[in-house]
């Protein structure tokens, strides 16, 4: 399935690819996350004791929830420009895409439940696509999208882009295809084509 590799640069560790199926959700994306074994995890286990002592005694994939350990570095977001924290986390696999992923709570279910355990902000981005019913009532123009409530659950569906800057009012293909295009350095990769891990020096 098609999707999008882009990198955020992660402070001490350069650019780092990470794969998306959904790069329309971006300005959601609220943390990053690395795989137990990536190089950069396993480099950080080196100096930092809870980042070791996660990855060999804790961590746990098969587990029926995200288990992880801050690392103290951020990741700039290519569009947004903030700094995102970085975890090491037990829901990134190593066999999947760059070992690298945005996290984006409010659009995917797996970021959802890490974030609520570990208190990262939930930041709805994705709208439903406001019902024709719902125009004709309200006068010619657009119904304003209704801003789902994403607390107890991620909205995981495609729709309009909402608090997302210039791309507001987007809808997700669209905006999947634009972002593709705008984001320097990414481009269009399916899962399996990114064994390698992604940190370009
Ligand atoms: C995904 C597809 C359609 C509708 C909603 C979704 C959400 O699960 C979703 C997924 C992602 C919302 C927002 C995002 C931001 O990036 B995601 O795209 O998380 C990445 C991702 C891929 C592809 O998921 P899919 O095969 O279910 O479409 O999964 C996440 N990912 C990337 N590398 C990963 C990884 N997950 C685990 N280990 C990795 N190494």
């Amino acid at each position: 399935q098609y999707g999008t590799e882009l990198s955020f640069e992660v402070e001490g560790h350069g650019d780092v690819e990470a794969f998306t199926t959904r790069v329309d959700t971006i300005h959601g994306a609220t943390f990053f996350a690395l795989a137990p074994d990536h190089p950069i995890s396993e480099e950080l286990a080196e100096t930092d004791a809870d980042v070791r002592r996660f990855i060999e005694e804790e961590a746990d994939p098969d587990g029926d929830e995200p288990n992880g350990v801050e690392t103290g570095l951020t990741a700039e977001n290519p569009v947004t420009g903030e700094a995102i924290p970085v975890y090491v986390a037990d829901f990134v696999l190593s066999e999947v895409g760059t070992g690298a992923l945005m996290a984006v709570p409010a659009h995917d279910e797996r970021d959802h439940a890490f974030a609520e355990k570990k208190g990262i902000e939930i930041r709805p981005v994705i709208a439903p696509e406001p019902k024709a019913a719902d125009a004709e009532e309200a006068d010619a123009e657009e119904a304003e999208p209704t801003i789902p409530d994403v607390e107890e659950a991620a909205f995981t569906d495609d729709g309009v882009l909402v608090n997302s800057g210039e791309y507001d009012g987007l809808d997700s293909e669209t905006a999947r295809e634009r972002l593709t295009e705008d984001i320097d350095g990414a481009s269009e990769a399916t899962q399996y084509q990114l064994r390698d891990w992604g940190i370009s020096r």
